[in-house]
């Protein structure tokens, strides 16, 4: 098959086989921990954690809970969102997002710059406000408003979930911050969301670590701040020790749906192998909830997160993207790190998209020319054309990234394509092969259990290696993201340029790489 009838028959496959499945969990595959949702009318949003990338707190919405577009982000500017020198365990942390009254409320920490803070926006596409900070040193902050218009702050503590009212306005805590609930017993008691649902306040939270003991609790109580009576059959929701292609499942933020009928997003991995690993990050999930006499939620399967979901098939983020960068534009869905340099990253041309090489390597934790996505698919292919107009020693091409410490580059450097492999304190040029002058492409294909390179220059395809991808993975890699995909240019004297034509990455049914 020639590579366009390949690449045709692949997007036809993928759609083809969308549209025979049912809507499948993940409801937002690859990198997107920590999921809150909040519903206005008949429309939903959802936000995740997005650590050291800017810009930063991804706005998803939706209509049907099934196609999630991302439409913006709360924090866009430097200084809503300093990011340097933080790493991915860094920067912002668990989100929640409610709106009352008119306005939307997104709170989070920033752990590395500022702690606990607020934003606001009248419109969920912003402007979001500057941040109104909180003194109250902790991570996962939720906010939840009562009948009579009081606000309630609830944040993580190591001896327990912690309250108090709160004034939203000024980011102050009104009198003391009282520990309401401990959890079952599990470690880490933390991601609270305090709800209503009749008579009975209701407040969840994830125990046990964002690892493989994640579980998910719940408590109520007919007061705001307690007393709590455990859940008698918690965990209400857990894949611990199970045989099951979701693990840690937890972190869950419960809502109606506007129709009488409750759900919730929780974050959940996908591991690979053995021993586990998952390189994917943390991923969204949803999970329908349904209410017994007795008052209390049944989540999921008998309290398991279900492989599919009996909502209409309207998923988007399944399909292939083609970007050719038009204008210089940079797709929303794209990250930087940290709080980039924006004069980096301008229009090649009509396409295309050129990066101005900086100075700071990959390895730094600052803001290297580098931006990218997550990788969404464990079966993927990624084609990207591009053109380097840098000086002998700048490089500039493609990077999967985990961290500073895990990543590989195919990248183009003085008449070679290079790979190059960084685990831990170990980084090795793989494989380095001519290729002639122009554009090349280059190409990543993505399986399981590794990531395939080549690049093709001048009608020539060249194999480049073969990496296990379990080095990438959380279990090896540490920190709370996933793997990125992305486009890169770096040079010590910061001359010339590297253009990215086009990106091409789609999901690959079995068999047709
Ligand atoms: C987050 C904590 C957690 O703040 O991991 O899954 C931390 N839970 O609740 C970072 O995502």
């Amino acid at each position: 098959m020639s590579p366009v009838t390949q690449l045709l028959a692949s997007i036809f496959l993928s759609s083809f086989a969308q549209q025979d499945s049912q809507l499948m969990n993940p409801i937002i595959p690859g990198f997107s921990a920590d999921p809150s949702i909040c519903r206005v009318g008949s429309d939903f949003y959802l936000v995740n954690s997005s650590f050291a990338f800017f810009p930063g707190v991804p706005i998803r919405h939706s209509r049907d809970l099934s196609n999630w577009e991302m439409i913006g982000h709360c924090l866009t500017t430097p200084s809503q969102l300093p990011l340097m020198g933080q790493g991915n365990a860094g920067g912002i942390y668990a989100p929640t997002i409610r709106h009352h009254d008119g306005t939307f409320y997104m709170v989070t920490t920033n752990v590395g710059a500022g702690g606990n803070f607020l934003v606001t926006a009248k419109d969920i596409r912003g402007p979001w406000s500057e941040r109104i900070l909180i003194d109250v040193n902790s991570i996962d902050p939720s906010l939840f408003w009562d009948d009579d218009g009081t606000c309630y702050l609830t944040v993580q503590g190591t001896e327990g979930i912690r309250q108090a009212p709160f004034d939203p306005k000024t980011g102050k805590v009104l009198g003391e911050m009282k520990i309401v609930w401990s959890g079952t017993g599990g470690q880490w008691p933390e991601g609270p969301h305090l709800f209503k649902r009749g008579d009975f306040y209701y407040l969840t939270v994830a125990e046990g670590g964002t690892e493989y003991m994640h579980m998910q609790t719940l408590a109520r109580s007919k007061s705001p701040m307690g007393p709590f009576e455990p859940c008698p059959f918690n965990p209400v929701l857990t894949h611990r020790s199970l045989q099951s292609p979701f693990h840690a499942i937890g972190h869950a933020d419960f809502f109606e749906d506007g129709k009488g009928k409750w759900w919730a997003v929780c974050l959940g991995i996908r591991p690979q192998g053995y021993p586990y690993g998952h390189n994917l990050g943390r991923e969204t999930m949803l999970v329908p909830v349904e209410w017994g006499a007795d008052g209390w939620p049944r989540m999921g399967v008998e309290g398991r997160v279900p492989l599919t979901l009996d909502l209409p098939v309207s998923q988007t983020a399944n399909r292939a993207e083609v970007v050719d960068f038009g204008g210089g534009k940079v797709p929303i869905e794209w990250s930087y790190l940290r709080n980039p340099e924006t004069a980096n990253y301008s229009a090649a041309g009509e396409k295309g998209l050129r990066l101005r090489p900086s100075k700071i390597g990959l390895s730094e934790l600052a803001s290297p020319t580098w931006v990218g996505r997550p990788q969404k698919f464990f079966e993927s292919k990624l084609t990207v054309e591009c053109e380097s107009g840098l000086s002998a020693a700048g490089e500039g091409g493609v990077s999967i990234r985990q961290n500073e410490k895990h990543r590989i580059e195919l990248f183009v450097q003085d008449g070679r394509v290079n790979l190059r492999t960084t685990i831990g304190p170990l980084s090795s040029i793989m494989k380095a092969e001519k290729v002639g002058s122009g554009a090349v492409t280059l190409e990543v294909v993505t399986y399981p259990d590794r990531y395939e390179f080549f690049f093709t220059s001048e009608g020539k395809r060249v194999e480049m290696g073969v990496v296990p991808s379990h080095y990438f993975s959380t279990e090896v890699a540490g920190g709370f993201t996933g793997v990125m995909l992305g486009v890169y240019a770096v040079a010590p004297d910061e001359s010339g340029h590297f253009d990215v034509k086009k990106w091409e990455y789609m999901p690959v049914v079995k068999g047709e790489n």
